[in-house]
C-alpha cells in the first residue's frame, strides 16, 4: 500500500500548479519565520530570552508548504521546535515573541516559553517537550475529528528522534486500524541533538516505518515548499475521504545547533553548506524572479517590512509585564475545580 519511493517528488515536478500568489505567500511566510528567529537568537545572547530555545531556521519550507495545502479548521501539533509553525499559520508574531520573553502578553500567557506555543484560534495544539509525546496526542485529536464527523484532520509533526519511541509505533498502529484523519510528518533533519539518524537504527529510510502498519508512506524533499504542498495535499485528500493516515518523511535540515548551547561539532561545514545551497527561501525567490512576478527591489522591500515587523514584536515583548505570581496555578487543568491543586 505504501506509495512508491520518490513518487511525491515526481508529481511535484510534473505539475506546475502554483500561482504567483502562492509563491509570494511562501516567500513572505518563510522570511517572517527566518527573520523572527534570527532575532530570537540575538535576544537569547542578550539574555532577554532564557531557558530553552530551539530554532527552526532551514526548515521553513516544512511549515509554509503544509499551510497552503491545508484548510481552515485543520489541527496542528508538534514538538518543541515550535516557533515557525504558528508563525506560518498566522499566529500573532508579537505574542509569539512575548512568549519567548516569558511575558504575560505571550501566546501561552508567558507561562510556556519557547517549547510551549499554543494557539487555539489557529488550531495549534503546541509545543511539546517530551520527544514523541505529541504523536499519540495528534492521533487523539484526529480521533476527535472523526468522532465529531468533521471534515478536518490533524497534522502531527515530529523530529527524526521521535520515531525511536514506543509511543510513535503505538499511535501509528491505532491510527491506521481506526483510519484516523491524521498526517504524521517526520521532519528528518538528520540529527536528534548530536546523534545522527544512522547511529540510532539500521532503518534510516524513516518513511518505511509506516509500512509496518500498512500505512501509505513517502519521502519528501522538504527543502522546497512545492514538494511539501503536493505531498500534504495528497495525504489530506486521503484523510478527508476516510481512508486514514499517511506517514511523510520531510527531508530537511536545521542550519543552527540543536538548541542555543550546541556548537554542532558532530557535523561538517560541507554538509551544512550543501543544504544552504538549496535554501528554500532562495529557491522561492529565484522562482519569483524567473517568472518576473516581482523585482529584486520589491522582494527587498518585503524583507525590510518584515524586519520592521520583527522589531515591533521585540518592542511589544520588552514593554509587556511578566505574569503576575497569582497566575501560577491557573490554566494547569481545564477543569477549574480539579483536585490536588489548591492555592
Ligand atoms: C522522552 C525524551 N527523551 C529525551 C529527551 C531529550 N531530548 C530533547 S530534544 C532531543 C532530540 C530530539 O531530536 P529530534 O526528534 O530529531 O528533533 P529535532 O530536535 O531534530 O527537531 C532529545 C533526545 C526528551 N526531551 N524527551
Ligand atoms: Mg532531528
Amino acid at each position: 500500500m505504501a506509495a512508491a519511493k520518490g513518487s511525491t517528488k515526481a508529481k511535484a515536478k510534473k505539475e506546475s500548479k502554483f500561482s504567483k500568489e502562492t509563491y509570494m505567500f511562501w516567500y513572505e511566510n518563510m522570511l517572517l519565520q527566518r527573520r523572527f528567529e534570527e532575532k530570537a537568537g540575538m535576544l537569547y545572547g542578550q539574555q532577554k530570552i532564557r531557558g530553552f530555545c530551539h530554532l527552526y531556521i532551514g526548515q521553513e519550507a516544512c511549515s509554509s508548504g503544509a499551510v497552503t495545502a491545508l484548510k481552515e479548521g485543520d489541527k496542528w501539533i508538534t514538538a518543541y521546535r515550535d516557533h515557525g509553525q504558528p508563525l506560518a499559520l498566522g499566529s500573532d508574531p508579537k505574542k509569539v515573541m512575548a512568549e519567548l520573553m516569558a511575558k504575560a502578553t505571550g501566546i501561552s500567557k508567558g507561562k510556556g516559553g519557547s517549547m510551549h506555543m499554543f494557539d487555539r484560534e489557529k488550531g495549534f495544539f503546541g509545543g511539546h517537550g517530551i520527544v514523541g509525546g505529541q504523536v499519540p496526542l495528534g492521533a487523539g485529536i484526529a480521533f476527535a475529528e472523526k468522532y465529531n464527523k468533521t471534515d478536518n484532520l490533524c497534522i502531527c509533526m515530529m523530529g527524526d528522534g521521535a520515531v525511536r519511541q514506543g509511543a510513535f509505533h503505538e499511535a501509528l498502529n491505532m491510527a491506521m486500524t481506526w483510519k484516523l484523519p491524521v498526517i504524521f510528518v517526520i521532519e528528518n533533519n538528520g540529527y536528534a541533538m548530536g546523534t545522527s539518524v544512522q547511529r540510532t537504527s539500521n532503518v534510516t529510510e524513516l518513511y518505511t516505518l509506516g509500512e509496518a502498519y500498512d500505512m501509505p508512506s513517502a519521502p519528501v524533499d522538504a527543502m522546497n515548499p512545492e514538494n511539501v504542498h503536493v505531498a500534504v495535499e495528497e495525504a489530506a485528500d486521503r484523510a478527508r475521504r476516510g481512508d486514514g493516515p499517511t506517514l511523510l518523511e520531510f527531508r530537511t535540515y536545521r542550519y543552527k545547533g540543536h538548541s542555543m548551547s550546541d556548537p554542532a561539532k558532530y557535523r561538517t561545514k560541507e554538509e551544512l553548506n550543501e543544504y544552504k545551497d538549496r535554501d528554500p527561501i532562495e529557491y522561492v525567490k529565484s522562482k519569483i524572479l524567473e517568472n518576473k512576478w516581482a523585482t529584486e527591489k520589491e522582494l527587498k522591500e518585503i524583507d525590510t517590512k518584515i524586519k520592521a515587523q520583527v522589531e515591533e514584536c521585540v518592542k511589544f515583548g520588552e514593554e509587556s509585564p511578566y505574569p503576575d505570581p497569582s497566575e501560577a496555578y491557573k490554566d494547569v487543568y481545564v477543569q477549574e475545580d480539579y483536585p490536588f491543586i489548591t492555592e
